[in-house]
């Protein structure tokens, strides 16, 4: 089957949903027939990135990484799924500049700080708060919103079918 070639490109906070929902579009993309692959921001801080904290510079260097190598990928023919909380409007801007206008996909997983907060899967924020983690998004380094993505996904009160259907509209409108 033709297959588009595409970088979906998830930004967000932490624990704001990115991989739960790359996880469950990558199962419908591939129950749909379709080749896919994930970058995920964490997983990749274990191997590629294992050099790289959490310093502005860090991040920038982490994403330009992550955006060439979901290239390498979108050139071989994969859709690639990333999840990096990516925090600056400028090297999200800089991954853009690499795809050709219509395989670049920005996803922006909106929820709040403070449902990240209260939801906070690896004690993180709690640990950030009490000053044990230094540079942690959303408390002492800074999140850019997107300005134009072009999906925006309104996380609180939705449900994960519900979020991952819009994704797949968008990529695939014959899918229906
Ligand atoms: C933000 C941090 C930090 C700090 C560790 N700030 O929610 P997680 O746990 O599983 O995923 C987050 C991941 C962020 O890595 P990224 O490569 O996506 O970040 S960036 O795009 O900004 O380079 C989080 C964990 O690492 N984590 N320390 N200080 N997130």
């Amino acid at each position: 089957k033709g297959q588009p070639p595409r970088c979906v490109w998830l930004t967000g906070l932490s624990g704001a949903g990115k991989s739960t929902i790359a996880n469950q579009l990558e199962r419908r993309l591939c129950a749909l027939g379709y080749h896919t692959y994930l970058l995920d921001g964490d997983n990749l801080r274990h191997g590629l990135n294992r050099d790289l904290g959490f310093t502005p510079e860090a991040r920038v260097e982490n994403v330009r990484r992550v955006a060439e190598v979901a290239h390498l990928m979108v050139d071989a023919g994969l859709i690639v799924l990333v999840c990096v909380i990516s925090p600056f409007r400028n090297e999200r801007e800089f991954a853009r500049g690499l795809f050709a206008h219509d395989e670049f996909v920005e996803v922006f997983v909106d929820t709040s700080l403070e449902e990240c907060e209260r939801r906070d899967p690896k004690g993180l924020y709690r640990k950030a708060r009490e000053g044990q983690i230094s540079n942690f998004t959303g408390i002492d380094s800074p999140y850019e919103t997107p300005a134009a993505p072009e999906l925006h996904l309104h996380t609180e009160g939705a449900k994960l079918e519900a979020l991952v259907e819009q994704l797949v509209t968008y990529l695939i409108p014959a899918s229906r």
